[in-house]
């Protein structure tokens, strides 16, 4: 498709982050009509709308849909939903954001999928390129619309892709991309199927200048089995070497960085390093950049933060781990700093996932996880003795707080979405540190 809107018939699907800033961009088009619909009554941006505006609140009317030539369909919305694949059927073009946007777009993109670490690396390579004094903008999935980023001034984007915004994109032409590991999630989309979750996240590849794989997961590997560079856990290409003196993240054999100088910690952050210094490469970004960058980068809220330590015991905030690998992830990045025990708080909406790859860490790393939100139940199912369930993410801390010893963690990864009982992964990490922070000392 070309992005020729003149004369169409255009209906935004879904009136959220990325569809209020499509339809500021759309009505500066001559337009043949403009809809907009969302399924809830009571969506968010409806004062944002011009005045007259066609709007379709409550559940989508499948016939209404077929008049239009294009419907933008807003990431949150499934487009396997029967009314859009009707109209698909009938030849009306689905899109999203981000496909409008390639086509207004003059600046090199770097692209970033996967299932953990999108975030982080956005925001690594980010960093990496305004060191190198690039004027950079970051969006899509990272928070902000594509549309409210759009600028001529920009040197260059770096956006964190989801698989729904991949599923209505064909056109986006990537400088750099990569998918940084595929693991369960989001598989309520995906009809249970991991390989249907991992196709869509490979979409990102079909434009790709100088596509970025990880060599140990083969499902980050596209198709044709052609890459410009891979990253891992040993010293080939992008990669990492153990030595006594600690571990130094290693391009082609040599050694570049010391993992000691680096502020996130865990293995799982050394390899998001190693695919942010591929990206940048890819990118033209220098390696000086690409090293003050790493030195200096503190991390996102939200992600395996250190709140406080009170009585000996520390509280870790992970809310963004929203699936059970991240989870698994924070485990084992902290489970040599508290070898004594990590007290894990997990539970909400499980989005399907099968959870027990955490089974092996309960009574071990994890002598008790306290279990809260919808899917609670799946999580008890784990290990009658080594978890509990409580109503709350309150009752949760203060019960971990009641047992937990000296050197213990107490680490809110929840490996689920907060939706059933928060507003997102931001919400329910705020109340968490407001409730650590709040905690009374056991010893006064
Ligand atoms: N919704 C309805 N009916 C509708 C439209 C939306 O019920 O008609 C619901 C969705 O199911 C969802 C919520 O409303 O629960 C928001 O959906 P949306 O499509 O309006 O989303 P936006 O506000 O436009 O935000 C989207 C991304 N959201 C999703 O993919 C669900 C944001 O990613 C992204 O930052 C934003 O676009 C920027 O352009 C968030 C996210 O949770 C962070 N992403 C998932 C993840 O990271 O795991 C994929
Ligand atoms: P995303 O944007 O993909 O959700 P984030 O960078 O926001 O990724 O991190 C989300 C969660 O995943 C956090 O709990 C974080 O500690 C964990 N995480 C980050 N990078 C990785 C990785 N490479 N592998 C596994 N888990 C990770």
């Amino acid at each position: 498709m070309n992005a020729n809107l003149n004369g169409k018939k255009v209906a935004v699907i879904g009136l959220g982050i990325s569809n209020i800033a499509v339809i500021g961009y759309l009505l500066k088009h001559d337009l043949k009509q403009l809809s907009v619909f969302d399924t809830r009554i009571n969506p968010p941006y409806v004062d944002e709308l011009p005045g007259g505006i066609d709007l379709n609140l409550g559940p989508l009317d499948a016939a209404a849909l077929l008049q239009y030539d294009i419907l933008v369909v807003s990431p949150g919305i499934s487009i396997n939903r029967p009314e859009l694949q009707a109209a698909a059927k009938a030849g009306v073009r689905i899109i999203g954001d981000i496909e409008l946007f390639a086509f207004e777009v003059n600046a090199p993109i770097v692209g970033i999928t996967g299932s953990n670490g999108k975030s982080t690396v956005t925001a690594l390579v980010a960093t990496m390129a305004e060191h190198a004094g690039l004027k950079t903008a970051v969006g899509a999935n990272f928070g902000v619309a594509v549309f409210d980023i759009l600028s001529p001034k920009v040197d260059l984007y770096v956006l964190e892709l989801s698989s729904f915004e991949l599923e209505t994109t064909y056109s986006l032409q990537l400088q750099a991309g990569t998918i940084l590991n595929v693991s369960e999630d989001h598989l309520d989309r995906y009809d249970g199927d991991i390989e249907k979750y991992a196709a869509a996240k490979r979409r990102i590849f079909r434009h790709c200048r100088r596509i970025i794989v990880n060599r140990e997961d083969r499902r980050t590997i596209p198709d044709d089995g052609q890459y410009w560079a891979s990253f891992g856990m040993n010293s080939v290409d992008y990669g990492r070497e153990e030595t006594a003196q600690g571990v130094f993240l290693t391009k082609k054999g040599r050694r570049v960085f010391n993992c000691r100088e680096l502020v996130i910690c865990g293995t799982h952050n050394e390899l998001n390093a190693l695919a942010a210094m591929a990206l940048a490469d890819a990118a033209g970004i220098p390696e000086e950049a690409q090293l003050e960058a790493l030195r200096t980068f503190p991390g996102l809220e939200h992600r395996c933060q250190l709140v406080r330590v009170l009585d000996g015991v520390s509280f870790y905030n992970d809310s963004k781990a929203t699936n059970v690998a991240s989870a698994i992830a924070a485990i084992d990045g902290l489970s040599a700093r508290h070898p004594n025990g990590i007290i894990l708080l997990a539970g909400g909406l499980g989005k399907g996932q099968d959870f027990s790859p955490l089974k092996e860490y309960l009574g071990a790393e994890v002598p008790m996880m306290f279990c809260f939100g919808r899917d609670a139940d799946k999580l008890l199912a784990l290990s009658p003795d080594c978890t509990k369930g409580v109503l709350n993410l309150r009752q949760a801390l203060n019960e971990a707080f009641e047992m937990a010893k000296p050197g213990q963690a107490i680490l809110l990864s929840p490996a689920c979405a907060s939706f059933d009982q928060f507003k997102g992964f931001e919400e329910r990490g705020r109340i968490f540190v407001n409730l650590v922070t709040h905690l009374e000392s056991r010893e006064d």
